[in-house]
């Protein structure tokens, strides 16, 4: 229990926000300064935060901060400063989906879109050509964020049969369920809400205008989150939603809706790769030559796989990529920690990352 007196309103109002005994012994190593306050929205420059759910409803002024240089997410746990004008710290998360920032020709910088998830719901929708390639990138990041990733078909009520988009998704979602719902009728509302159930936080995840914060809305009963139609001739989305928030379910839970983001790009990755496409590393381990390039090796499991129609060509090109990719940022990652000991060996200061995490 961080804050005593905060225990006459409700019993455990921090328990509520997600509060629990890892981030209890991540405060502890920290010598339990200030009080910890969870971060429930972040716009460009500023975040807010909450030290008690009533801060949340609205029935108390929420903590609001500068985040400058601070690298939080919305999900975070984090210790303002004694003036309460900035973070002090940031506890250990339990987990986060980071992605590579995109910006052209910019040094490589993560951007974490939600911190401290319990579910990492990987959204798509009906009415518009199923992106394979795109759920394989995302869910090499939900692999690697720690959290359990569910992959949801949305907007069912466009279409007469979902079952060939959901088929073309499942196909690379192995071992991870894909979901059929609808923020407009309803359909698969529950079975996303069940998923909260012991106060777990859910995060939302995807394109702009899949329908992510109209299923907020569906979840939440209310329309919190603004929405807004599609384009006519793509169905691209408007980017409507331009802060990442952590909105509370009603009873309990929490769902983290985050802005549609156009790029998937690969962060420095853990097994996530080997992960979302174990089907290939399987077949690797089949090949006569432990060298094997799958090329054009004699007894190549994987060409052999795609001779006898069993593996998607296209899938086999897709994961060199993103094997490619995840390499050249290792490289850019370490002439960076070069240049940045030559810089400290110089004694000046390290540059001040001013990503603040907001911009596509
Ligand atoms: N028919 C139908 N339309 C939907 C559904 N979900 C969302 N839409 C519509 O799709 C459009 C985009 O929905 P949003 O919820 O704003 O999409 P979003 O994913 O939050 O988009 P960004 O905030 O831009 O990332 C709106 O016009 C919604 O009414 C659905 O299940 N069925
Ligand atoms: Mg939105
Ligand atoms: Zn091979």
């Amino acid at each position: 229990m961080y804050v005593q007196s905060l225990m006459t309103a409700d019993p455990t109002p921090e328990a509520r926000l997600g509060w629990s005994d890892e981030f209890d012994a991540a405060w502890d190593v920290l010598g339990r300064p200030g009080t910890p306050a969870r971060v429930t929205r972040l716009d460009r420059g500023w975040s807010t935060a909450a030290h008690s759910f009533s801060q949340v409803t609205g029935d108390d002024d929420p903590v609001r901060l500068r985040n400058i240089g601070a690298d939080i997410a919305v999900g975070d746990w984090m210790i303002p400063s004694d003036d309460g004008e900035r973070v002090e710290h940031v506890l250990e998360r339990t987990s986060a989906f980071t992605r590579r920032a995109s910006f052209d020709g910019m040094r490589a910088v993560s951007h974490t879109l939600a911190a401290n998830i319990d579910v990492v719901f990987l959204i798509h929708a009906l009415g518009m050509t199923p992106s394979p390639r795109r759920l394989e990138r995302e869910l090499v990041l939900a692999f690697d964020s720690g959290a359990e990733p569910i992959v949801v078909l949305t907007k069912t009520d466009l279409v007469d049969d979902p079952e060939p988009a959901r088929e073309a998704l499942a196909d690379v979602a192995l071992g991870v369920p894909v979901l059929l719902a609808s923020g407009i009728s309803g359909e698969g509302v529950d079975d996303i809400r069940a998923f909260s159930s012991g106060n777990r936080t859910l995060a939302f995840l995807g394109a702009s205008g899949v329908g992510k914060s109209t299923l907020v809305n569906a979840l939440v009963g209310d329309a919190l989150q603004a929405t807004s139609a599609v384009r006519e001739g793509d169905q691209r989305g408007r980017h409507t939603t331009v802060a990442a928030e952590l909105v509370p379910m009603p009873g309990e839970g929490w769902v983290i809706d985050t802005p549609g983001v156009r790029a998937v790009s690969l962060w420095l990755s853990g097994n996530g790769i080997e992960r979302a496409f174990a089907d290939v590393f399987d077949l690797m381990d089949g090949c006569r030559f432990r060298d094997c390039k799958h090329d054009q090796e004699p007894g190549c499991a994987v060409q052999q796989a795609i001779a006898d129609g069993e593996l998607d060509p296209v899938r086999l090109t897709a994961l060199d990529a993103l094997i490619d990719e995840e390499e050249a940022l290792e490289k850019e990652q370490k002439a960076r920690e070069k240049a940045a000991d030559r810089r400290s060996k110089d004694k000046r200061r390290p540059e001040a990352d001013e990503y603040d995490g907001m911009r596509e």
